[in-house]
């Protein structure tokens, strides 16, 4: 996927497409961006683990409440003993309560397959859930979802369910976002479905606010990109000049973040050196935003049609069951 407005160079995702290279060429480009995919090194992670927590970042914890208020629903979308197939799982933590909920409702699953791409932490996430839940067949398979992958022997002709919650989809562009549903459609196979959680539009302020928390730690996951930089590949970033920013652009549907100098500077990444004028911006993420409608049209692209939405009583989230045809 390469950069375009729709679609940042924050998605790239080829092989080729090392650190250093997604960075030279973010810098290069015409606005400054760097690739979102970068944030989660062992500090970054820990950050967004922190984010979910602040008061005024409400995705993880409305999404949560859904799947407990909706856990039966929920459980009876993905059906009787069907393959459950979570894409980027990390800890498999919101899978949890479907396998809970399997287990009450609908007589458990045919087989838990969590895929991520770290391979080492994957499977001392897959030990423990064997521990937890001995009766589901827990298959982890090693590997990045933007990208089909070859999946472990799974028990024939089960119904498949893809798992994709966190609306991890809003950092995807709308083209990349129904070709990541496309990749998913192609693994769960005609009769399928997918558990799409996805943030929805609401007020500017409540969404600026979400990605500007007061204790400023989301400032922090931000800058510390730079850091990542300064440590990875050689660089010079003065990361406290660097002031964080997060704008909702209604017309593009996203909230956006942005690293802003404001004073001119050069700033040096493996001898390269990059010019800044003043108050010009790195942008580093988009999250996208939507409306039932645009849910709608999503799945369509991508060769699904939505049974159901579930939200919670405000409006601020969704969690979306879809079929592929
Ligand atoms: C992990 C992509 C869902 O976009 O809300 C949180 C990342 N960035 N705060 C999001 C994020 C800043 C998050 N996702």
């Amino acid at each position: 996927m390469s950069a375009s407005v729709d679609a940042p160079p924050a998605e790239s995702s080829a092989p080729d497409h090392t650190f250093l290279a997604d960075v030279l060429a973010g810098l290069s480009g015409e606005p400054k961006s760097l690739p979102c995919k970068y944030f989660y090194d062992g500090a970054g992670s820990r950050l967004f683990e922190r984010i979910t927590a602040v008061p005024e970042y409400y995705p993880t914890r409305t999404e949560a409440a859904i799947f407990a208020a909706e856990a039966e629903r929920i459980a009876r979308f993905i059906g009787l003993e069907a393959v459950l197939i979570e894409f980027g799982s990390g800890n498999s933590e919101k899978s949890r309560v479907l396998l809970d909920a399997c287990e009450q409702y609908v007589s458990g699953l045919a087989a838990y397959v969590p895929q991520d791409i770290s391979g080492p932490f994957l499977e001392e996430v897959a030990n423990g859930l064997r521990a937890e839940y001995p009766s589901v067949p827990v298959l982890p398979v090693v590997g990045d979802f933007t990208q089909p992958v070859p999946l472990p022997d799974l028990p024939p002709h089960r119904r498949r369910v893809g798992f994709f919650p966190g609306s991890t989809i809003g950092n995807f562009g709308p083209t990349s976002a129904a070709a990541v549903l496309r990749t998913f459609h192609d693994t769960v196979g005609a009769g399928g479905g997918l558990i799409l959680g996805a943030d929805l539009i609401k007020d500017a302020a409540t969404l600026e606010a979400a990605y500007d928390d007061a204790a400023g730690v989301t400032a922090a996951f931000n800058r510390n990109l730079l850091v990542r930089i300064n440590r990875e590949l050689n660089a010079d970033f003065p990361v406290e000049e660097f002031r964080h920013e997060a704008r909702w652009n209604a017309s593009k549907s996203r909230v956006e973040m942005h690293l802003v100098t404001d004073a001119a500077r050069s700033v040096t990444v493996a001898n390269r050196r990059f010019d800044f004028a003043a108050g010009e911006s790195i942008h580093t993420e988009n999250s996208y935003k939507f409306s039932r409608d645009m849910l709608d049209g999503l799945a369509a692209e991508a060769g699904f049609t939505v049974n159901t939405v579930w939200t919670d009583p405000r409006g601020l989230f969704a969690v979306a069951a879809m079929t592929a045809e």
